[in-house]
């Protein structure tokens, strides 16, 4: 397993500079992934305009408990997906690997000087393949080009229930690609198919290019950041909010962990109460999980 990563790693070291690692779809332990399928990236922000003395803030999103089993999914109405899957499949909302919680969402929320990000070339990218979105959580900046695949070739009807950006539902009825931009920072777009009630992913947007969603056991990586204090949110689909604040020097790299404790009970947000992370933004606060 830590060979694969390391592999993994150095691939995305390489992959990093030129790109936002758009091919994440981390699968849960035990899962057969889709033969084919790229194995996990940490995604991260496409890299900004340089800045002076610039430093890293990297670390580990642990989870401690026992990961909840996923929920086994049905797929055989759908043959062409249910053969991607010869071992089963089962939902993927909490994935843990070596100890550390993956598909976080980790960012600066606070602190940033203002000014307004160019996105990246770039684009962020989605896929459905074997009925399941890949990855399951996409990061990616206003303006930026969402890249929507469809490597199933049968009927996928993607849909966002965005607050804040216009929502759109497009029907993908073939192998197709489809682009679309978001217009305004919006942590916690989610995502599901219209078809398939078991798709589900979450889209997060962000105006800088200070984030990143934790890969490969859990591990998240900012990097050109200015020296600077901050404030780093940690936000989970099932486990919710978490915030730090992290003071980083000229040139410094700096590790800061998140724990989050799968023996807790979850707190879901209310029915009709604000998202959590389309309110974890400077000058807001949201009630962090536990
Ligand atoms: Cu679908």
């Amino acid at each position: 397993m830590s060979n694969r990563m390391a592999r993994v790693e150095k691939l995305f070291v390489i992959v990093a500079a030129a790109a936002l690692a758009a091919c994440g779809g981390s699968r849960p332990d035990g899962e057969q992934a889709a033969s084919g399928a790229a194995p996990a990236g940490e995604q991260k922000a496409a890299p900004a305009a340089p800045v002076a003395d610039a430093a890293t803030l990297t670390g580990t999103i642990r989870f401690t408990g026992t990961p909840p089993a996923g929920t086994p999914i049905d797929m055989s109405s759908e043959p062409v997906c249910a053969q991607k899957h010869p071992g089963g499949v089962t939902t993927d909302e909490v994935v843990v690997d070596d100890g550390g919680l993956e598909n976080v969402v980790v960012y600066v929320s606070e602190g940033l000087p203002a000014q307004t990000y160019a996105p990246p070339a770039q684009p962020a990218e989605i896929d459905q393949d074997g009925c399941i979105y890949k990855p399951h959580v996409v990061v990616m900046q206003v303006g930026q080009k969402l890249t929507i695949k469809n490597a199933d070739g049968i009927l996928h009807n993607i849909k966002t229930k965005p607050t804040k950006n216009r929502p759109f539902n497009i029907s993908q009825p073939t192998t197709m690609e489809t682009a679309r931009t978001f217009d305004v920072a919006e942590p916690d777009i989610p995502v599901e198919c219209n078809v398939h009630n078991w798709m589900h992913a979450t889209i997060a947007v962000f105006d800088h290019p200070y984030f990143a969603a934790s890969a490969n056991g859990g591990k998240y990586t900012i990097g050109n950041l200015p020296p600077g204090t901050y404030t780093i949110t940690a936000w989970h689909e099932k486990y919710g909010t978490k915030t730090q604040q992290v003071t980083l020097g000229p040139n410094e790299t700096k590790t800061l962990d998140f724990t989050y404790d799968g023996n807790a009970t979850a707190r879901a947000p209310a029915p009709g109460a604000p998202r959590v992370a389309a309110h974890a933004h400077p000058g807001t606060s949201h009630g962090a999980a536990r």
